[in-house]
């Protein structure tokens, strides 16, 4: 039965219901009974199977086709009239033509199946901030996932009331034929359709899709910004929190620094570290003139391998209950999960990603898919900041971008200003590195971590970023890391994980200027002595100076990729002025 009697609504689930002609519709209330039949009836048809409830209570695994484990972003479209809207980094299609193929995909596509309605709320349920989204699925997968991961049931259409506005998601897994497979944004149409995948990131629709692609162009049009970043507070000795956002590209330990344990030093001296959101913040400006974040998301979806007791203790604690795992080793024995890095003891006994019998002493392959997944609620997490529902978000003192880079980039700096922070984001780069396919070394530049996911021409993004810099009397200060650089041999030189805590203190210092810095070419930047090293065995103050270092030779090359990489943008000509200057005034400093 429907739970709403807004209009639209019915009207739009309505014309799915005739497009794809399910035998059955069930609307999700949220109801842990509804719930609960579902979970057994997954079990039963073994889309899912039931996990040892003693040591993993509420936890579930689940395996996606072996051809689809991953987003597929050569198939992930923005569709706008016209492909400028789009612009140079996004697949295109023109709306109409990709309307009739997803319709003769979808035509029928739900038939024998049962369509679920799911009414998700992205952000705290009838908050100021919070943006409402319908997705129907015929994946129970797709359900008890976006259970966990958005705010989920009937009472977000009460609170929604007769409101006409809502994002349509339309997800139907079809036969998994990659060659059919499309997700597409109709950010016009505040649409979303996704179609021949079961796999997290192509069909949470309220994630990527929506809370990144659909919510960068609201964004846009209605002056706030949506961001591929993490949340953090800083607690420090006197109780006051200071709160950071990062945006790195996937591989830099994004999930680790949301979740940061402080080095002990830092501990007895009673700071602590609290986790607001590890993906995505939305970020708006606040009466007081500060930019205030809110993580639009209840959940954690996370990569299984490389997640342990040392690496992030907080979200392995997160996974142990009422977790869904996605293409991770399932441990016979004891009925339990395992994941590449996970222990050094790798099951015996046990089913790999694909389903086969795996041996870990044995058998050389991975047990678990390198993409392998949890789906944790954020309230397991035990650094979960007391912020995190609230409805007004927290403020940002401080913009971190990062990236992966053996020589160029030192351990930290922090832009001049504001324009030269939004600079700084549109040359986030990272090299590629042995553990992926391709050559070595080879910079490929992801600005603020949102090549994948900015819903319109990037060129407008950074020109709506530099507008938004005019609109926020206390701007947040900018600052750039790199916890990846080498020495000659190719050995990491900075500790990372919880030490990164001894650069966040520099950061939080220089955001409420409580400290003075070196003005060097490329920015504000540390003395050596300025970073706090106590307890640290490896690294002197030498190490520091090197890390510190900024070597021209390396800034100079980078200067001419950097235009290679902007001189996409003159297709459309989008690349905001501002941008340019800088890059002239960079080039022009370092001689
Ligand atoms: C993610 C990603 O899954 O950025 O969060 O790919
Ligand atoms: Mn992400």
């Amino acid at each position: 039965m429907a739970l709403t009697t807004n209009k639209a609504i019915l009207e739009w689930v309505d014309s799915q219901v005739k497009m794809l002609q399910p035998d059955e519709v069930v609307w999700i209330d949220g109801s842990e009974e509804q719930l609960n039949a579902l979970r057994k009836e997954a079990v039963s048809t073994g889309e899912m199977i039931e996990l040892n409830q003693e040591k993993l209570p509420g936890c579930y695994l689940h395996r996606t086709a072996t051809n689809d484990v991953a987003r597929v972003e050569d198939r992930t479209f923005i569709c706008t009239p016209t492909r400028k809207e789009a612009g140079p980094t996004n697949n295109w299609m023109d709306p109409e033509e990709m309307y009739a193929k997803l319709n003769a995909l979808y035509d029928g596509a739900m038939k024998g199946r049962t369509m679920y309605v799911i009414p998700y709320s992205m952000s705290v349920v009838g908050s100021p901030f919070a943006k409402v989204g319908i997705e129907v699925t015929d994946s129970i997968y797709v359900v008890l996932n976006m259970v966990i991961m958005t705010r989920v049931g009937k009472n977000v259409l009460d609170v929604h009331g007769d409101n006409p506005e809502f994002i349509k998601g339309t997800h139907a897994k079809k036969d998994v034929n990659p060659e059919e497979r499309y997700i597409v944004q109709f950010p016009q149409d505040n649409a979303i359709c996704s179609v021949n995948s079961a796999y997290g990131g192509n069909v949470l629709l309220g994630k990527k899709c929506f809370a990144l692609r659909i919510a960068s162009y609201l964004g846009r049009n209605e002056g706030w910004m949506a961001e591929h970043m993490l949340i953090l507070g800083i607690e420090n000795p006197q109780g006051e929190i200071r709160y950071v956002t990062a945006a790195f590209p996937s591989a830099c330990g994004k999930t680790n620094l949301a979740m940061l344990i402080p080095p002990e030093g830092y501990r007895k001296a009673g700071y602590k570290a609290w986790c607001v959101g590890d993906d995505i913040a939305w970020l708006r400006v606040g009466d007081d003139g500060r930019l205030w974040a809110v993580n639009p998301e209840n959940g954690f979806f996370g990569v299984a391998p490389g997640t342990n007791e040392q690496s992030n203790p907080n979200a392995l604690a997160s996974t142990r209950k009422n977790t869904i795992f996605t293409n991770v080793c399932h441990n016979l024995d004891d009925n339990t999960v395992w994941w590449e890095k996970l222990d050094k003891n790798p099951p015996t006994n046990a089913i790999d990603w694909t389903g086969k019998p795996w041996n870990g002493s044995v058998d050389k392959t991975n047990g678990a898919h390198p993409n392998s997944r949890f789906t944790a609620p954020a309230i397991n997490c035990p650094c979960i900041s007391s912020e995190f529902n609230n409805p007004q978000g927290v403020p940002i003192s401080a913009i971190i971008f990062g990236g992966r880079r053996a020589k160029t980039a030192p351990l930290v700096y922090q832009s001049f200003d504001w324009n030269h922070g939004v600079f700084v984001g549109s040359i986030m780069a990272s090299e590629t590195t042995a553990a992926a396919a391709g050559a070595v070394g080879v910079v490929r530049r992801d600005p603020m971590a949102m090549l994948p996911f900015c819903g319109y021409n990037m060129g407008d993004y950074f020109g709506h970023w530099i507008e938004m810099g005019k609109k926020i009397p206390h701007q947040p200060k900018i600052f750039n890391v790199n916890w990846f650089r080498t020495d000659d041999e190719g050995n990491f030189i900075w500790p990372g994980f919880g030490d990164n805590m001894r650069v966040l203190e520099w950061i939080l210092k220089r955001a409420f200027d409580e400290i003075d810095a070196v003005e060097t070419e490329i920015g504000y930047m540390p003395r050596p002595e300025d970073i706090n090293i106590e307890g640290l065995d490896d690294v002197t103050l030498d190490t520091m100076k090197e890390l510190l270092s900024v070597d021209k030779e390396y800034w100079k090359e980078d200067v001419e990729n950097i235009k290679e990489f902007y001189a996409k943008f003159d297709e459309f000509d989008t690349l905001p002025q501002e941008l340019k200057d800088q890059l002239a005034a960079l080039e022009k400093r370092l001689g």
